[in-house]
């Protein structure tokens, strides 16, 4: 008897101290994984039941975005944005190639980093997801219908456009700032010159309200310091934008030195309700440029790219009362607006305490003109007035905030590798988890909204180690999933990401779910190629040139048989889906054509060219497994020499 109450004790002991630590200590963590308390069952989707939130995170330089259910950690679908993608045809079809051109021609890659949900009232209303890249500045729109990219359009005058895209609380704008300063326009001069003859530029993007179609409504021309990041003002701070700078310094060279000097760089805050009626009653200077905007329509199937060749600038001091300077300790990286719109949290990377500025202090010392001088000409607030508070040494590196909804504040810490739960007006630390390893961006769904869905935070990591099997060199990239409903977060779950994923965006699902669009209908086809029955599949030659108007649905191709086309023809296959029920692709390839497969969905059609090498009888495939005779749906064109005099003929089910 006193053996088993012996037991029991232990027993009772040992529950006692796995479920006070909750993957709190390094070596308890790893060795039981997230199975150290109920954490499996936090996760646990049962098979066919769904996930509560979408969460869209960015590819990094995969240059995608990728969709994933939480709290299960898995993957739906990557939606190809600023790279091709051989998978979906996308930047390999005729259709999607205009989306990837640029005003230096075709860019096949990007460097995904922020994406944004559309909101209405400063709530998530789930119509589209926005997301930048860094390196040939874009803004892209993807749309949650279709979960498709719909538009992209490029960001002149801007280089390493990294404060980007955010979104305001309307969607009125989609914002973009420039990380690096450069000469504008851009011109031949020695790199040294570069402090204050380089400039910054911040894009303001509208987007129309019901269809999404972005413009840039006009570009304000800032000092030539780095613009890192980026949030909106919300509620009492919304007609505000706040962007957090480094290397006000203006060095062009060894920046880990040069641009640590200054104490303090600035958070620019921008009344952009201010500027926009200043630029709507005709102020602002339009200077020629060129960049491309793309636009993909349901409609045709089709993207169009249109290049633009002038663009609006502002000058900030021609706005006076639009633009101040907040001094924020030191190289702040993100720059994160808390759900009532009062705090403005600026991480400063090198600095022992975090800054938290108060929006409404800021009225008052611009009321009072109280500046500390200005930087060519923008007013410095004093630091003293605009500070609400500071969290004292909550970690090492921080880097980005989230809140939520709750009071309190998320922030991910890169070099101590953890992420610290603190109170908003105390300021005071209330708990921390460590990240595993080396966290960027955390989200919280609606995390930077005025609604936040506070029951999970996700960690977005740089460093993955040893936390996978090892698959060479090359390791996952990684985020963790923490359950933040009680008073401590609890890490529950560790999922392999696409690419390099910086910041992400969460929704409900049930905001997004029920606009899924399931089929398009054929009879709503407007593509210029598109075969609608089956009596207009054929085959037109004009000189070398060959269109094949070919349909398919389970289980053949019309027409399957084809001949009379001719080495050194260009033969363009246009392949309309009479499908008309969900979940029924079908896809096309053909042998050595220089380009990918199609995968093409229920009423769209889709184009490429095949430009066939050889004479000889050349078979073509559905490369989408789509029924039990998915394997006879293939077919067959026969290649004769340049000189042959076969006529064109094409069949289907003739002999
Ligand atoms: S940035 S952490 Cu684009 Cu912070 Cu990635
Ligand atoms: Cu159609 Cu397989």
């Amino acid at each position: 008897m006193k053996k088993t109450i012996n037991i029991l004790v232990s027993l009772v002991m040992l529950a006692a101290m796995v479920s006070c630590n909750p993957g709190g200590d390094k070596k308890a963590n790893k060795g039981q994984g997230g199975l150290a308390t109920n954490a499996a069952e936090k996760v646990y989707v049962a098979p066919g039941e769904h996930d509560e939130f979408y969460a869209f995170i960015s590819g990094g330089f995969s240059g995608q975005l990728s969709v994933y259910g939480l709290p299960s950690g898995r993957l739906f679908k990557v939606i190809p944005v600023f790279s091709q993608d051989a998978e979906k045809a996308y930047g390999y079809n005729e259709e999607t190639k205009p989306m990837l051109e640029t005003s230096y021609g075709f860019v096949p890659w990007g460097d995904a980093h922020h994406p944004d949900i559309s909101q209405t009232n400063g709530e998530l209303d789930g119509r589209w997801v926005f997301i930048n890249e860094n390196n040939t500045p874009r803004i892209a729109r993807v749309d949650l219908t279709t979960f498709e990219t719909a538009e992209i359009i490029e960001v002149p005058n801007s280089a390493g456009n990294h404060s980007s895209s955010f979104i305001t609380e309307n969607t009125e704008y989609v914002v973009a700032g420039t990380r690096f300063s450069v000469p504008i326009p851009q011109r031949d001069m020695p790199i040294k010159d570069y402090k204050g003859n380089f400039k910054g530029s911040l894009t303001f993007i509208s987007v129309a309200p019901d269809t999404g179609r972005m413009a840039i409504k006009f570009q304000l021309m800032m000092p030539g310091f780095d613009y890192d990041l980026s949030h909106p003002g919300r509620d009492k701070s919304h007609g505000w934008f706040f962007f957090t700078t480094y290397n006000t310094e203006e060095a062009n060279t060894l920046l880990e030195v040069n641009a640590s000097q200054n104490d303090k760089d600035f958070i620019a805050a921008v009344n952009w309700k201010k500027i926009e009626e200043y630029v709507n009653n005709g102020g602002g200077t339009k200077v020629p440029t060129n960049y491309s905007h793309n636009v993909y329509s349901d409609e045709t199937h089709m993207a169009t790219s249109t290049t633009i060749d002038e663009v609006l600038t502002v000058d900030p001091l021609d706005v006076p009362g639009a633009v101040f300077f907040l001094p924020t300790p030191k190289s702040p990286h993100g720059c994160d607006v808390d759900p009532t719109g009062e705090y403005i949290v600026g991480n400063g990377k090198l600095s022992a305490d975090l800054t938290v500025h108060s929006f409404t202090k800021m009225l008052a010392a611009i009321e009072n003109k109280k500046f500390d001088g200005e930087a060519y000409g923008i007013p410095i607030l004093k630091f003293e007035d605009v500070l609400a508070g500071t969290v004292k040494q909550p970690g090492l590196g921080p880097l980005h905030t989230e809140f939520d909804g709750q009071g309190n504040a998320y922030t991910t810490f890169f070099i101590s590798s953890e992420v610290v739960k603190w109170k908003l007006d105390t300021w005071e630390v209330v708990d921390r988890q460590p990240a595993f390893y080396s966290v960027g961006h955390g989200m919280i769904p609606g995390g930077n909204s005025r609604k936040p869905f506070g029951k999970y935070f996700v960690s977005l990591n740089k460093i993955t180690k040893d936390r996978y099997l090892p698959t060479g060199p090359e390791v996952t990239q990684s985020a963790q999933l923490y359950d933040i409903s009680g008073d401590k977060m609890e890490l529950l779950l560790d999922f392999p990401t696409i690419g390099e994923p910086h910041y992400a965006a969460g929704i409900p699902a049930n905001i997004v779910a029920k606009n899924s669009k399931q089929l398009f209908k054929l009879s709503e086809n407007k593509h210029p190629y598109a075969t609608l029955t089956d009596a207009d599949a054929r085959i037109e030659r004009n000189g070398n040139e060959v269109h094949i108007y070919m349909t398919m649905i389970r289980s053949h191709f019309n027409p399957d048989n084809i001949e009379g086309i001719k080495v050194g023809d260009k033969v363009y296959f246009h392949v309309t889906n009479h499908e008309q029920d969900y979940d029924v692709p079908h896809g096309i390839s053909m042998i050595g054509a220089n380009t990918s497969e199609l995968l093409i969905m229920p009423g769209q059609t889709e184009t490429f060219v095949w430009e066939p090498k050889l004479p000889g009888v050349w078979p073509f495939y559905c490369t989408d497994f789509c029924s039990a005779l998915h394997q006879e749906m293939q077919g067959y064109v026969r290649v004769s020499p340049a000189s042959s005099d076969i006529k064109l003929k094409w069949s289907l089910g003739e002999d």
